[in-house]
Protein backbone atom coordinates (compact mmCIF):
# COMPACT_ATOMS: atom_id res chain seq x y z
CA UNK A 1 0.00 0.00 0.00
CA UNK A 2 1.33 3.84 -0.67
CA UNK A 3 2.06 5.95 1.96
CA UNK A 4 -0.68 8.90 1.76
CA UNK A 5 -1.52 12.14 3.23
CA UNK A 6 -5.17 13.03 4.55
CA UNK A 7 -5.73 16.40 3.45
CA UNK A 8 -8.40 16.62 6.04
CA UNK A 9 -8.79 18.80 9.37
CA UNK A 10 -11.50 16.74 10.72
CA UNK A 11 -10.61 14.30 13.20
CA UNK A 12 -13.65 12.54 13.22
CA UNK A 13 -13.40 11.57 9.61
CA UNK A 14 -9.44 10.97 10.50
CA UNK A 15 -10.94 8.36 13.20
CA UNK A 16 -13.43 6.27 11.33
CA UNK A 17 -11.64 6.14 8.13
CA UNK A 18 -8.11 5.13 10.16
CA UNK A 19 -10.52 2.24 11.77
CA UNK A 20 -11.34 1.16 8.42
CA UNK A 21 -8.22 1.17 6.64
CA UNK A 22 -5.95 -2.16 6.16
CA UNK A 23 -3.53 -2.81 9.00
CA UNK A 24 -0.39 -1.94 6.36
CA UNK A 25 -1.86 1.18 5.10
CA UNK A 26 0.15 4.12 6.90
CA UNK A 27 -1.86 7.76 6.71
CA UNK A 28 -0.38 10.62 7.68
CA UNK A 29 -2.23 13.83 8.90
CA UNK A 30 -1.87 17.55 8.07
CA UNK A 31 0.07 18.14 10.98
CA UNK A 32 2.60 15.26 9.83
CA UNK A 33 3.35 17.15 7.51
CA UNK A 34 3.43 21.15 8.65
CA UNK A 35 -0.02 21.88 7.16
CA UNK A 36 -1.64 24.24 9.66
CA UNK A 37 -4.34 25.92 7.19
CA UNK A 38 -7.79 25.34 6.81
CA UNK A 39 -7.89 23.57 3.45
CA UNK A 40 -9.30 26.11 0.38
CA UNK A 41 -13.35 25.11 -0.34
CA UNK A 42 -14.43 27.74 -2.74
CA UNK A 43 -16.56 25.73 -5.22
CA UNK A 44 -20.50 25.06 -5.13
CA UNK A 45 -20.01 21.32 -5.60
CA UNK A 46 -18.89 18.57 -3.44
CA UNK A 47 -17.10 17.22 -6.12
CA UNK A 48 -15.02 20.24 -6.81
CA UNK A 49 -14.45 20.79 -3.09
CA UNK A 50 -12.99 17.58 -2.49
CA UNK A 51 -11.29 17.88 -5.69
CA UNK A 52 -9.59 21.45 -4.48
CA UNK A 53 -8.70 20.48 -1.01
CA UNK A 54 -6.84 16.84 -2.12
CA UNK A 55 -5.14 19.41 -5.17
CA UNK A 56 -4.13 22.25 -2.63
CA UNK A 57 -1.99 19.39 -0.69
CA UNK A 58 -0.65 17.46 -2.91
CA UNK A 59 0.73 20.64 -4.75
CA UNK A 60 1.61 22.73 -1.91
CA UNK A 61 3.26 19.63 0.05
CA UNK A 62 4.27 17.70 -2.88
CA UNK A 63 2.48 14.62 -1.54
CA UNK A 64 0.16 12.06 -3.30
CA UNK A 65 -2.41 12.61 -1.01
CA UNK A 66 -6.48 12.16 -0.59
CA UNK A 67 -9.36 14.32 0.69
CA UNK A 68 -12.98 13.66 1.21
CA UNK A 69 -16.09 16.66 1.01
CA UNK A 70 -19.17 15.37 2.57
CA UNK A 71 -22.54 16.89 2.37
CA UNK A 72 -25.99 16.04 3.62
CA UNK A 73 -28.55 16.25 0.80
CA UNK A 74 -32.12 17.16 1.90
CA UNK A 75 -34.73 16.06 -0.98
CA UNK A 76 -37.60 19.05 -0.19
CA UNK A 77 -34.66 21.69 -0.23
CA UNK A 78 -33.57 20.53 -3.46
CA UNK A 79 -30.88 19.19 -2.23
CA UNK A 80 -29.49 21.42 0.53
CA UNK A 81 -27.46 22.21 3.22
CA UNK A 82 -25.28 19.70 0.92
CA UNK A 83 -21.97 22.06 0.02
CA UNK A 84 -22.83 24.30 3.03
CA UNK A 85 -23.49 21.52 5.58
CA UNK A 86 -20.65 22.81 7.37
CA UNK A 87 -21.71 26.11 7.55
CA UNK A 88 -25.24 26.20 7.55
CA UNK A 89 -26.39 28.31 10.16
CA UNK A 90 -23.07 30.38 9.82
CA UNK A 91 -20.45 28.79 12.15
CA UNK A 92 -19.23 25.31 11.71
CA UNK A 93 -21.55 24.77 15.07
CA UNK A 94 -23.63 21.23 14.33
CA UNK A 95 -26.01 22.01 17.10
CA UNK A 96 -26.99 25.49 15.01
CA UNK A 97 -27.15 24.00 11.66
CA UNK A 98 -29.50 20.83 13.15
CA UNK A 99 -31.47 23.66 14.40
CA UNK A 100 -31.61 25.25 10.98
CA UNK A 101 -32.31 22.48 8.90
CA UNK A 102 -35.37 21.11 11.36
CA UNK A 103 -37.18 24.31 11.72
CA UNK A 104 -37.06 24.76 7.81
CA UNK A 105 -38.36 21.19 7.70
CA UNK A 106 -41.00 21.65 10.34
CA UNK A 107 -43.88 21.45 8.28
CA UNK A 108 -42.47 19.50 5.69
CA UNK A 109 -43.47 15.75 4.78
CA UNK A 110 -40.93 14.14 2.04
CA UNK A 111 -37.97 13.81 4.80
CA UNK A 112 -36.13 12.28 2.40
CA UNK A 113 -32.14 12.93 2.78
CA UNK A 114 -28.85 11.23 1.56
CA UNK A 115 -25.14 11.85 2.88
CA UNK A 116 -22.75 11.96 0.18
CA UNK A 117 -19.14 11.67 0.26
CA UNK A 118 -16.82 12.45 -2.54
CA UNK A 119 -12.86 11.20 -1.71
CA UNK A 120 -10.87 12.68 -4.22
CA UNK A 121 -7.07 10.80 -4.27
CA UNK A 122 -4.27 12.35 -5.82
CA UNK A 123 -1.80 9.56 -6.64
CA UNK A 124 1.71 10.50 -8.82
CA UNK A 125 -0.15 13.44 -10.19
CA UNK A 126 -3.34 12.07 -11.30
CA UNK A 127 -6.84 12.78 -9.95
CA UNK A 128 -9.55 9.91 -9.08
CA UNK A 129 -12.75 9.91 -7.38
CA UNK A 130 -14.69 7.83 -5.26
CA UNK A 131 -18.45 8.03 -4.31
CA UNK A 132 -20.10 7.07 -1.66
CA UNK A 133 -24.21 7.67 -1.01
CA UNK A 134 -26.34 6.81 2.51
CA UNK A 135 -29.76 7.75 2.23
CA UNK A 136 -32.07 8.00 4.77
CA UNK A 137 -34.32 10.03 6.24
CA UNK A 138 -34.52 13.72 8.76
CA UNK A 139 -36.09 12.90 12.03
CA UNK A 140 -38.29 15.19 13.85
CA UNK A 141 -35.63 15.64 17.07
CA UNK A 142 -31.81 14.85 17.47
CA UNK A 143 -31.47 11.51 19.08
CA UNK A 144 -27.92 9.89 20.17
CA UNK A 145 -24.52 10.59 21.54
CA UNK A 146 -22.46 9.34 18.85
CA UNK A 147 -21.07 10.44 15.85
CA UNK A 148 -20.45 14.39 14.73
CA UNK A 149 -22.35 16.89 12.61
CA UNK A 150 -25.83 15.98 11.28
CA UNK A 151 -25.69 12.19 12.91
CA UNK A 152 -28.41 12.88 15.37
CA UNK A 153 -30.95 14.04 12.77
CA UNK A 154 -30.26 11.57 10.29
CA UNK A 155 -32.77 8.10 10.67
CA UNK A 156 -31.64 5.30 9.09
CA UNK A 157 -33.53 2.25 7.50
CA UNK A 158 -34.24 0.27 10.86
CA UNK A 159 -35.26 3.56 12.85
CA UNK A 160 -32.18 4.46 14.87
CA UNK A 161 -30.53 7.60 13.66
CA UNK A 162 -26.65 7.27 12.89
CA UNK A 163 -25.71 8.99 16.34
CA UNK A 164 -27.05 6.04 17.84
CA UNK A 165 -24.10 4.28 15.95
CA UNK A 166 -20.87 3.13 17.97
CA UNK A 167 -18.24 4.37 15.64
CA UNK A 168 -17.31 0.72 14.86
CA UNK A 169 -21.21 0.35 13.60
CA UNK A 170 -20.60 3.43 11.75
CA UNK A 171 -18.00 2.28 9.88
CA UNK A 172 -19.48 -0.45 8.18
CA UNK A 173 -22.46 1.73 6.53
CA UNK A 174 -21.94 4.92 5.87
CA UNK A 175 -21.53 7.19 3.04
CA UNK A 176 -18.33 7.68 4.23
CA UNK A 177 -17.19 3.81 4.31
CA UNK A 178 -18.70 3.10 1.24
CA UNK A 179 -16.45 5.91 -0.47
CA UNK A 180 -13.49 4.65 1.94
CA UNK A 181 -13.56 1.08 0.30
CA UNK A 182 -13.33 2.39 -3.01
CA UNK A 183 -10.45 3.91 -2.20
CA UNK A 184 -9.13 0.78 -0.50
CA UNK A 185 -10.30 -0.99 -3.75
CA UNK A 186 -8.49 1.07 -5.76
CA UNK A 187 -5.33 1.30 -3.89
CA UNK A 188 -4.95 -2.59 -3.41
CA UNK A 189 -4.80 -3.18 -7.09
CA UNK A 190 -2.35 -1.10 -8.03
CA UNK A 191 1.14 -2.40 -9.19
P1 LIG B 1 -12.26 19.04 6.06
O1 LIG B 1 -12.78 19.91 4.96
O2 LIG B 1 -11.02 19.57 6.70
O3 LIG B 1 -12.09 17.60 5.63
P2 LIG B 1 -14.80 19.63 7.33
O4 LIG B 1 -15.34 19.39 8.71
O5 LIG B 1 -14.75 21.05 6.82
O6 LIG B 1 -13.36 18.95 7.24
P3 LIG B 1 -16.63 19.06 5.17
O7 LIG B 1 -16.26 20.29 4.42
O8 LIG B 1 -16.73 17.78 4.41
O9 LIG B 1 -15.62 18.73 6.37
O10 LIG B 1 -17.95 19.43 5.96
C1 LIG B 1 -19.02 18.65 5.96
C2 LIG B 1 -19.88 18.92 7.16
O11 LIG B 1 -20.90 17.94 7.02
C3 LIG B 1 -19.19 18.66 8.50
O12 LIG B 1 -18.80 19.82 9.12
C4 LIG B 1 -20.30 17.97 9.28
O13 LIG B 1 -21.10 18.92 9.92
C5 LIG B 1 -21.10 17.27 8.22
N1 LIG B 1 -20.68 15.87 8.12
C6 LIG B 1 -19.63 15.35 7.42
N2 LIG B 1 -19.57 14.02 7.59
C7 LIG B 1 -20.58 13.69 8.41
C8 LIG B 1 -21.03 12.48 8.97
O14 LIG B 1 -20.41 11.33 8.75
N3 LIG B 1 -22.11 12.51 9.76
C9 LIG B 1 -22.75 13.66 10.00
N4 LIG B 1 -22.39 14.85 9.53
C10 LIG B 1 -21.31 14.88 8.74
Amino acid sequence: MPSLVFATNNPNKIKEISLQLPADFHIKNLIDIGCNEELPETHHTIEENSAEKATFVAKTFRVDCFSEDTGLEVEALNGEPGVDSAHYAGDRDANKNMDKLLKKLETVENRNAQFKTVITLIYKEVQYQFVGILKGKIGKEKKGNYGFGYDPIFVLADGRTMAELMIDEKVQISHRAIATKKLIDFLSNLD
